[in-house]
């Protein structure tokens, strides 16, 4: 899109929103292929608005990093609903035997240990987890860039999102390819010098800096390529939609 018809498009749609009420910024917004998963019910039109004008406003860019001098001395991780047994038995084998599937449209579906994921380059990155209750800390990531993951695996020109899943059902993610090819969203293995510790995600955690806390799943065991969300859970694109929150997390 040029500079001038998004700059057309976001005065358009804030203006129309005014005007017209939230649901013409929607129009706009399908026009433009910016619909998220949760566009439908009584938030739709809002998250639309959310998404379109974050997309088009903020577009790629950077999450915040912050120097070493920054990081929380006492990181806080949030408590998560008990892991199950074979979660434990791969714990207690070091995780030696983890894999993480990639299915979906990729030329070849495949699946890679965490060994193997440690074969690409590594990327690190001092940002922040910020979660939706409120609080937030600063931590070094090191993992590999899930756009080198994908790219090993020839994503198809179709693909529109990324779903990724976790060793607890209930939670589960997507994200854009826009996010997905950000060279800040990492599928992370270390953590401030060190593994990655169970509490904080390990052995595999997607980070992703843009949004808030609940898109940077722990536990990661599967990601998924797909051109559309609507088959996949109950259809609106991650089990935090399910659960009430926003698919399209920015901040
Ligand atoms: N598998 C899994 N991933 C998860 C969660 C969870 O309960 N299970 N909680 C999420 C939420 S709500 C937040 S805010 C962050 C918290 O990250 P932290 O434990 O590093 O603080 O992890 C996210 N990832
Ligand atoms: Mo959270």
């Amino acid at each position: 899109m040029s500079k001038i018809s998004r700059r057309a498009f976001v005065t358009g749609g804030i203006a129309a929103a005014g005007v017209a009420g939230l649901a013409a910024g929607g129009v706009l917004a399908k026009r433009y292929g910016l619909m998220p998963p949760d566009s439908g019910g009584i938030w739709g039109p809002g998250e639309t608005l959310t998404y379109a004008a974050q997309r088009l406003i903020t577009g790629h860019s950077m999450a915040r990093e912050f120097p070493r001098s920054m990081i929380s001395a006492k990181p806080f991780a949030n408590e998560v609903e008990p892991l199950g047994d074979e979660f434990k038995r791969h714990q207690a084998a070091g995780f030696a035997d983890w894999r993480m599937v990639v299915d979906g449209k990729v030329a070849q579906p495949t699946s890679f240990s965490l060994a193997d994921l440690k074969q690409f380059p590594a990327s690190s990155q001092i940002t922040e987890v910020v979660c939706e209750e409120g609080w937030s800390y600063v931590a070094e990531w090191i993992g590999t860039p899930l756009s080198a993951v994908l790219k090993e695996c020839g994503v198809s020109p179709q693909a529109r999102y990324v779903a990724y899943y976790c060793a607890q059902p209930d939670w589960w993610e997507s994200i854009d390819m826009a996010d997905a090819l950000h060279p800040q969203t990492l599928l992370t293995y270390g953590m401030n010098d060190g593994e990655l510790p169970v509490s904080f995600g390990g052995p595999l955690r997607m980070r992703v800096p843009r949004q808030l806390g609940y898109k940077s799943l722990k536990y990661i065991t599967r990601l998924t390529v797909t051109d559309s969300v609507n088959s996949l859970g109950k259809g609106f694109g991650s089990g935090s939609v399910e659960a009430g929150y926003a698919w399209y997390a920015g901040i």
